[in-house]
């Protein structure tokens, strides 16, 4: 852009000495961790119709606020993806939930957030998705609600008496098939569920949203399905609505693929948590009914690993 400005006037006059010559304001539109603002060219020109170049200083660098947030876990490494910092220090699905909400939207459209837009590329798009895998299950001990770590919030969502079960379809040999059943949900916006296996005994092999899945039965779309697993047994899957409205009923969310790894693999998998958002971002935990051969000591000893050392080995996938 360009400023000029000048005395007019049929009296020469000039002026001498040191001011304010232009305000410029600008909106920030995009998104970035900055800026820089520097005068290219500059032109005096005097009583006399001379014209010279004054010396041009550094150019400005100004700080935009309303980034996403970079965090630290306790060795240092940086976190990316901790969307709600003020609820809770951990990269889980409630940040999975905002990422997925504001998904496919782009910078100046209402959909987008800057919060979710984790490369700062002013799109919300696949990159975002595997940055925020790649930091699933991170826990940020600069975060504001570090003190609280895993604190839900108080208020409950309107899924209280929703279910999740858990069924079994032994279809090749070798290879478990499950798929993860969700009952009595209303408004339901998106979901997280954490299902521990033996990992002695049974290989992950993939994640994967069914056909005619319940989020997207009625005509929404549902484009992320988040997958992190570890080697401790344990796989986390996620999935929200980007676009359309909530759902309520019952059906199937998602389904596992394992391979046994003996002949005689007992069938031990358990759903650890489940949790079920609305639009208003109130969740609740759902509590599993059909365990299948589970080891509550087993399973609570997991719950308290995971609490001490949580270390996921991201595998995003999509449908
Ligand atoms: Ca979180
Ligand atoms: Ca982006």
């Amino acid at each position: 852009m360009s400023l000029v400005n000048a005395i007019l006037g049929r009296e020469l006059a000039g002026v001498s000495g040191s001011g304010i010559l232009a305000r410029v304001t600008f909106r920030v539109r995009g998104s970035g961790e900055s800026t820089h603002l520097r005068i290219s060219d500059a032109s005096l020109i005097d009583v006399t119709y001379e014209k010279t170049s004054p010396q041009i200083r550094d150019g400005v660098t100004i700080a935009l606020i309303d980034v996403p947030s970079v965090y630290h876990d306790k060795e240092g490494e940086e976190i990316r993806g901790l969307i709600l910092a003020e609820t809770d220090p951990r990269v889980d699905f409630n940040d999975f939930m905002i990422l997925a909400q504001h998904f496919g939207y782009s910078s100046g459209e209402e959909g987008y957030d800057t919060r979710a837009d984790l490369n700062v590329d002013d799109r919300i798009d696949f990159a975002d998705f595997l940055i925020f895998a790649g930091n699933f299950g991170k826990i940020a001990v600069d975060a504001p609600s570090f003190q609280g770590l895993g604190r839900l919030p108080d208020a409950p969502g309107s899924n209280r008496e929703s279910r999740v079960s858990l069924r079994t379809d032994r279809s090749d040999e070798g290879i478990v098939r499950l798929f993860v059943d969700f009952a009595m949900v209303s408004e339901l916006q998106g979901w997280g569920l954490t299902l521990g296996y033996n990992s002695d005994e049974f290989t992950f092999i993939e994640g994967f949203a069914p056909e005619g899945n319940l989020l997207e039965a009625s005509g929404a779309e549902a484009p992320l399905f988040l997958v992190c697993t570890d080697s401790k047994g344990r796989v986390s899957l996620s999935s929200g609505i980007s676009r359309g409205e909530a759902v309520t009923g019952s059906g199937a969310v998602a389904g596992l693929s394992f391979r046994a790894k003996t002949e005689r693999s007992s069938e031990t998998f358990k759903v650890l948590e489940a949790i079920l958002f609305d639009p208003d971002q109130l969740t609740n935990l759902v509590s599993n009914s059909k365990a299948m051969g589970s080891n509550p000591e087993r399973n609570e000893r997991r719950e308290r690993s995971r609490m001490l050392k949580s270390v996921s080995s991201p595998v995003p996938t999509t449908h």
